[in-house]
């Protein structure tokens, strides 16, 4: 009875949200824009440039409302949700900007709002638009996300799949040792907590070490296990996949039972209340992807990308018959996958970056029958790090990019202090995209030998200043397509 009761409240009140929500839009329409992507993707950048580059009127030619002199300002505001951290922007713009260093790695959820006041394109909207948009922009991990498929999954599944994963030649040497103790470990033993923490501990650091620099391998769930926030130690934290023999069902009392019980606990009170209170309130998406290091990795890195954006597609799919899709009050319309980083090429190989982001995608939107949202993809670079130029090389003219790479990086033997600027011949990507593809080719080219691109970590740019003193916005690639497609329809 109490159960039901609560459960009955519960629903109650997020009708009620609902339509409050919905009736304080019609006077401040909001837009929730999630901002997702895998660890170190550039999500904290991509927000700081956004916002930056809004509030202090940076160049956007291609963001129709700023190129036509449309917005009269751009400010933040409070944000809507008190339980939610804020999104620490001045913190992120101050490292920008002032100390040139990159923000630090975020690892949780936050929000800001940021108001946009502007004059319809249309007189007929002037009459009836209030001329402001408020956009609440929702920074959440990747990993989080690609928890959704374990809802569907038994702890049985779960394990199998997670050994399947962990055999696959791109895995096998860094799943060893969590494997090999596996192996030791009898499902049907009594239940010892100590046993359970070296498991789980043993199955974090394996999955933690696929995201070593040079594997680039995205994520396997369970997300919090890498990006665990305020739950670290929990016991919906402290389970692991177990080799489990045959679908029997667990004795009462034994390690098996108690590692699906916090499994399930894990879906229960991990997963599902993110994606109740976050994802199904969301109006737009952008998916951020680091495909300049997979490609720098090579194609069975590329596949492994590839398989995380088919997840993350999937987890935006309506009507699937999972538990999400009574739940959508708005539903998400656009989706934009958005390679960043494109600074670290030349501007003649960003069209091919775009060409190879698409090609990804497009995969992604067909191995996960995604239908329901229009599906964009762009190359660009939320902060642009670096400069063209040419360099002479006996005949030849090389186009080059010119930067300060971050203390310590190395090329061909030389390391950098983090002081000097450097010209750098970052390679092309091939003309022929199939090749980064290519998983065939992956066996011999399993990590960065024979790397297409040479990349290196630059500095974030030395800002220009007016002749009064005034810091110009941070240059970009490409941000302002992003935004047009994002909000464009919005303020038109
Ligand atoms: N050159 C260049 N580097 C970028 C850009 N965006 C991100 N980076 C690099 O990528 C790193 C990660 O960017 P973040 O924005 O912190 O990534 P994130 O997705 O927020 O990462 P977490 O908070 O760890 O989940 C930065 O420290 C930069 O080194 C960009 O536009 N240009
Ligand atoms: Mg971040």
């Amino acid at each position: 009875m109490a159960s039901s009761l609560t459960t009955f409240t519960d629903e109650a009140r997020i009708a009620l949200d609902t339509l409050s929500g919905r009736a304080s839009g019609l006077f401040s329409p909001s837009l929730r824009l999630g901002v997702t992507g895998l660890s170190r993707a550039g999500k904290t950048v991509f927000i700081s440039a956004l916002v930056h580059n809004l509030i202090h009127g940076g160049r956007l030619p291609l963001f129709e409302a700023q190129k036509s002199g449309r917005i009269a300002r751009a400010f933040l505001e409070e944000q809507p949700d008190d339980a939610v951290p804020r999104f620490q922007y001045e913190d992120h713009i101050s490292a920008l900007v002032n100390d040139r260093t990159w923000p630090d790695s975020t690892r949780a959820i936050s929000e800001l709002r940021l108001t946009i006041e502007y004059e319809s394109a249309s007189g007929w909207n002037r009459m009836f638009s209030s001329g402001r948009l408020s956009v609440d922009i929702v920074d959440y991990p990747g990993e989080w996300l690609l928890d959704l498929p374990l809802l569907g999954k038994s702890f049985a599944d779960f394990s199998r799949e997670a050994f399947e994963m962990a055999m696959l030649p791109v895995r096998a040497d860094v799943s060893q040792d969590w494997r090999t103790l596996s192996a030791t470990i009898d499902p049907n033993a009594d239940a010892y907590e100590m046993t359970a923490r070296r498991l789980a501990e043993s199955f974090a650091a394996y999955l933690k070490a696929c995201k070593l620099d040079e594997r680039a391998l995205s994520t396997l769930p369970p997300g919090r296990f890498l990006m665990p926030g305020d739950l670290e130690g929990s016991p919906a934290l402290t389970f692991a996949p177990l080799l489990l023999k045959g679908e029997k069902r667990p004795r009462s009392g034994s390690l098996q039972a108690m590692m699906e019980r916090r499994y399930e606990a894990y879906k229960t009170h991990v997963v599902k209340p993110f994606f109740r209170e976050h994802i199904t309130r969301l109006d737009r998406q952008i998916v951020v992807i680091d495909a300049m290091q997979a490609l720098n990795a090579g194609p069975g890195a590329m596949a492994d990308l590839e398989r995380a954006v088919t997840e993350i597609l999937s987890c935006f799919r309506p009507g699937r018959g999972n538990f999400l899709t009574d739940l959508f009050s708005r539903r998400i319309d656009r989706i934009l996958v958005a390679a960043t980083k494109a600074d670290h090429l030349h501007h003649e190989s960003h069209d091919r970056l775009q060409a190879i982001v698409r090609r990804l995608a497009d995969r992604a939107v067909a191995r996960a029958n995604f239908t329901g949202a229009d599906v964009d993809v762009v190359a660009m670079a939320a902060v642009r790090a670096t400069r063209e130029g040419t360099v002479k090389q006996g005949r030849e003219t090389l186009p080059v990019i010119i930067g300060t790479p971050l203390k310590g990086e190395k090329i061909n033997g030389e390391t950098f202090d983090g002081k000097a600027e450097t010209a750098i011949f970052p390679g092309d990507l091939p003309e022929k995209i199939d090749a980064v593809f290519d998983v065939s080719e992956a066996d011999h080219r399993q990590s960065s030998d024979d790397p297409a691109i040479r990349f290196v970590r630059f500095r974030p740019p030395k800002l220009e200043r007016t002749a009064e003193g005034v810091t110009l916005s941070l240059p970009h690639i490409r941000l302002d397509r992003a935004l047009q497609f994002l909000i464009g329809d919005h303020l038109a």
